[in-house]
């Protein structure tokens, strides 16, 4: 339709605002309450209108555009009333804009500004009328400055979903507040601290507290890149100052993982180890058991001699190799590429071997794709989403708060999970089973769908085989006899098979609960099974989606870093893609014999394995059985770590290289659903620190195999020419949201969803998998069974997130969850100091009381290097992924010593 704004004639949809066909069209009228991704409450009156129809002040964000119709955005009565609003507004707003946070970055001074009112015509003094809430180590809230504009607590309510702040009503007293009106840090509130609503406040009414003397907004540079943390992959703006990340802003980018400017906790708060006076800045050089430091030439000659002495005496099999998850996509490439073409090696892993190994091996089998299956943006799609082995609202938080909103608008859950994790409570079944039951769990499912017609005999007909196989073994799996196995309740078993087999788009979403068992691949293949079963896959919002765990865990396998396979899944024991590497390599030293991987490493260490290169991980804290990994290093002739701290690993090496981190390096991270994203350069590194790329070159290069790239898309376009899956990437063609892969040219605008019409391998395949139990249960002597993983705070082995100040000010224990009735039998009180021993070794920790875990199971979170959980851990594997058992280990506990409070 035809409207007029300002004497303009304008092209509209109908169902528009009049603000937003003024914003298409480049017309600015002032708004306070309004954003573009937030329903429209007309509450600050900032952005009136006057309508020439009938002459009356409107507001431009409530009223929808109707044919022929003619506004003022500026007329001399709009201006009037937006001055008297923002009169009124500063009346009782302390005018302390000197040493306001919000300095530069408030919008009510720039219009207080552009309105030309420097003080409230009602001349009321401005007192102070309510305290500042500055009780927990990240946001304060002032809210004499706020305006009740609400666009805070709309962000926390319906993006989100945290539902932590609300108004808190005392009529001319009201103002924001958490639970109880005792600040975001109160003992009740829910607020995770994601920031979303600082970033959105137009004042200086919610605020960051500064780990530092931060400066004024237009002091600082700005950069776009994609978070160092998780799989989410969210892009975040880094405000830089003087070589420093200062603060962490939100990016809002349709078509982005987070298009609302989402973020958690980590990804806004959780940048000072990149400033940390313990970074690596020169490399180190053990001389008599003491780290000396070094001149690069020095440390880059020895690794490359002491690599190429061992190679020479025992041939590149004794060489082996760790990338990293946190490094770049063209990190992980040189990373494999130098092992196998310069070593002669393929004993190249990374943690994915810890973490969706199992997913890899089983999804390639029943699909012929390890990768998440569908996009971030289908999950408010779904009809039902079932959770399992997953903890999102923790661990990928971003995602955790869409599948909330989802649930908001009428998604049904189901959560499988032997805690109570956040989503549990939000369920329409929630199921809590045995750890390490989960095939038996999926087998009932399965058992009642079939027994029921509830299957897809379409999809099974047309798009699958085996099927018949699997209906004869599930035959067994009857809902009394799963309750057996799992403890769940039949009538729940059915209640979940029926949820799930009748919606018409229902998602899976599994992680390590599924993964990380000496069954792994099994559990994998039964959530397949599900899937084909209900023909939910390669259709919008369905689908079997693994979360990937690291920033870029995605990418590292996408690119090799598997004892298994070059870039893009090729495996290595294929004689014609060995050839094809050779030739484009120009090597001879490519081998058909499959790697060692990550635990296997350690087992061979001082026997097959002679020396180790470690890029950016920190097993000793990481990996199954913390004394035996010790132990393993400890027999290497060689070990060469490059990391960014001096971790528990990196003190075991005999040369450390000094690396720089995600804000300091370009490349690109491929996240959790296949999205290739770029990571662009903020800061310069610290000391003499260096990206990876160009060490890995310099140590190739030094060894006689020349590696002279001069940046990273450079090696990106030689990852196109290998790589079918990424054949289509290429550094120009990223732009502002990336590209999903699989994307084969240049033209291919890349792939939302997999498996539409013909899996990956043609046909899915039904895998049949019978029950197994975990590898220990308990006995009388151990009569826990432990549970190991994450909390919100944290990530992994602490190298980032403890030495960011405010985080770890806030969670700086560790700990274990119990349930009350074993703490009651066990007498003990909530922080008491509790020693946990299992047959591999014992730790001491302190102890949360509560109802997340189920009694005889207990929880532990392994970011903790002084209560390491893999001193205790089970190194027994799967013998598919080789992925070890982490998820159940049986161990027994005492009290050491009462909390004193
Ligand atoms: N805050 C934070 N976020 C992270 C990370 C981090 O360290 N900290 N790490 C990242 C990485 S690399 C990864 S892989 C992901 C992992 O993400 P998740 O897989 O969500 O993390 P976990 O806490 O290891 O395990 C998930 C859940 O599995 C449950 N579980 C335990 N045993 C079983 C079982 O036998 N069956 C089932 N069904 N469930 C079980 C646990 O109770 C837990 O709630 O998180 C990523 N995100
Ligand atoms: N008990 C138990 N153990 C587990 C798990 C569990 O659930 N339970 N989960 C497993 C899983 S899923 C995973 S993914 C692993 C994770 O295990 P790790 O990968 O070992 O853990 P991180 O702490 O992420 O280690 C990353 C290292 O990279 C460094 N780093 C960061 N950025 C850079 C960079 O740009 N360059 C270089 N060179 N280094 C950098 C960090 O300082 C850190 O030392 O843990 C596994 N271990
Ligand atoms: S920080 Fe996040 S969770 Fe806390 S109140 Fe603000 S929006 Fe809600
Ligand atoms: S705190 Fe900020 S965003 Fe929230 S209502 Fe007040 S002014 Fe608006
Ligand atoms: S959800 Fe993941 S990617 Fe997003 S900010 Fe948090 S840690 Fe970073
Ligand atoms: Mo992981």
């Amino acid at each position: 339709m035809e409207i007029i704004i300002d004497n303009k004639k304008i092209e509209v949809d109908k169902g528009k605002t009049v603000l937003e066909a003024a914003k298409e069209n480049g017309i600015v009228i002032p708004t306070l309450c309004h954003s573009s991704f937030l329903e429209d409450v007309g509450a600050c009156r900032m952005c009136l209108i006057e309508d020439l129809a009938d002459g009356k002040l409107k507001t431009s964000c409530t009223t929808e555009v109707k044919e022929g119709m003619e506004v003022l955005t500026k007329s001399e009565r709009v201006e009037d009333s937006r001055r008297t609003i923002l009169d009124l507004l500063i009346s009782d707003h302390p005018l302390d804009c000197m040493t306001c946070e919000a300095g530069g970055n408030c919008i009510l001074q720039d219009l207080a500004y552009h309105y030309g009112i420097e003080r409230s015509s009602y001349g009321a003094k401005v007192e102070r009328r309510f305290e500042i809430e500055r009780n927990n180590e990240f946001i304060e809230l002032d809210p004499d400055k706020c305006i009740l504009c609400g666009k805070c607590i709309r962000v926390d309510q319906d993006i989100q979903c945290s539902d932590a702040i609300d108004f808190v009503d005392r009529g001319f007293q009201t103002k924001v507040g958490a639970a109880n009106d005792e600040g975001l840090g109160g003992e009740d509130s829910t607020c995770v601290f994601c920031g979303q609503c600082v970033e959105l406040c137009p004042t200086g009414a919610l605020s960051y507290i500064p780990s530092q003397n931060k400066g004024r907004e237009y002091d600082f540079e700005k950069t776009v890149t994609t978070c160092p943390y998780c799989g989410v992959g969210c892009q975040l703006e880094l405000k830089t100052r003087d070589r420093k990340v200062i603060e962490v802003g939100s990016v809002y980018r349709e078509g982005t993982p987070n298009p609302y400017g989402e973020a958690c906790v980590k990804g806004r708060f959780g940048y000072d180890f990149i400033n940390h006076p313990d970074r690596l800045k020169k490399p180190l050089i053990k001389r008599n058991g003491s780290f000396e430091e070094a001149e690069w030439e020095e440390a880059l000659s020895m690794v490359a001699e002491r690599l190429t002495e061992i190679k020479d005496e025992y041939g590149g099999r004794a060489l082996a190799g760790l990338s990293s998850a946190k490094c770049t996509n063209e990190e992980n490439y040189l990373m494999q590429k130098f092992m196998r073409a310069v070593i002669g090696t393929n004993s190249v892993d990374h943690c994915a071997r810890l973490c969706h190994a199992s997913t890899v091996a089983g999804l390639v089998k029943a699909f012929g794709s390890g990768a998440m299956t569908n996009s971030i943006a289908e999950i408010e799609g779904s009809d039902v989403i079932f959770v399992i082995g997953s903890n999102p609202t923790e661990n990928h938080p971003v995602i955790g708060s869409k599948m909330k909103k989802a649930q908001k608008q009428g998604t049904k859950l189901i959560v499988a999970d032997p805690r109570q994790i956040e989503l549990s409570s939000l369920a329409e079944v929630a199921i809590q089973h045995r750890p390490g039951t989960d095939v038996a769990l999926l087998n009932g499912l399965i058992h009642v769908i079939i027994d029921e017609g509830l299957a897809d005999q379409k999809f099974i007909e047309e798009r699958t085989e085996n099927y018949e196989y699997l209906a004869s073994v599930v035959e067994d799996y009857t809902p009394e006899k799963v309750e057996e196995i799992t403890g769940v309740e039949a009538v729940k078993i059915k209640k979940a098979a029926r949820l799930y087999a009748e919606a018409d788009k229902a998602a899976i979403y599994f992680a390590m609960g599924i993964t990380q068992h000496r069954t792994g691949t099994d559990n994998v293949l039964s959530v397949a099974n599900l899937a084909l079963l209900t023909g939910n896959v390669g259709r919008e919002s369905t689908g079997v989606n693994p979360l990937r765990g690291q920033n870029n865990v995605q990418g590292a396998c996408d690119l090799g870093a598997l004892s298994n396979v070059y870039p893009g899944y090729q495996s290595v024991e294929d004689p014609e893609i060995k050839e094809k590497f050779a030739r484009a390599w120009e090597t001879e030293e490519l081998s058909e014999e499959v790697g060692l991987t990550v635990v296997e490493i350690f087992k061979q260490a001082g026997k097959e394995i002679k020396g180790l290169y470690i890029i950016g991980e920190n097993p000793v804290i990481s990996d199954p059985d913390q004394r035996h990994i010790e132990e393993s290093l400890d027999k290497l002739d060689f070990l060469v770590v490059e990391d960014i701290f001096l971790t528990e690993t990196a003190k075991f090496a005999d040369v450390v290289l000094p690396a720089a981190c995600f804000a300091e390096k370009e490349g690109t991270f491929t996240n959790t659903e296949r999205r290739i994203q770029k990571v662009n350069q903020a800061i310069e590194p610290p000391g003499e620190a260096r990206a990876d790329w160009k060490i890995i070159s310099e140590i190739s290069t030094r060894m006689g195999y020349q590696m002279n790239y001069d940046s990273p898309a450079e090696i990106m376009a030689e990852i196109a020419e290998v790589t079918p899956i990424y054949g289509g990437i290429y550094a120009d063609r990223l732009g502002d949201k990336g590209l999903q892969w699989p994307c084969k040219d240049r033209e291919d605008p890349g792939t939302k969803f997999l498996h539409q019409g013909e899996f990956a391998r043609g046909k899915g395949k039904f895998h049949p998998v019978t029950y197994i139990p975990p590898a220990e249960e308990v006995d009388e002597e151990y009569d826990f069974i432990m549970m190991t993983g994450r909390m919100l705070y944290h990530f992994h082995t602490g190298t980032m997130t403890r030495n960011s100040e405010p985080i770890d000010k806030h969670e700086p224990d560790a700990y274990l969850e119990i349930n009350e009735k074993d703490a009651k039998k066990l007498r003990i009180k909530e922080g008491d100091r509790v020693r946990v021993t299992s047959r591999r070794g014992e730790v001491e920790t302190n102890v949360r009381i509560g109802e997340r875990v189920q009694p005889g199971q207990i929880f532990m979170p392994f970011h903790y290097a002084e209560s390491p959980a893999n001193r205790l851990t089970n190194p027994v594997l799967d013998q598919d992924a080789k992925i070890p058992e982490l998820k159940v280990t049986a161990v027994k506990i005492e009290k050491v010593k009462s909390n004193k409070i």
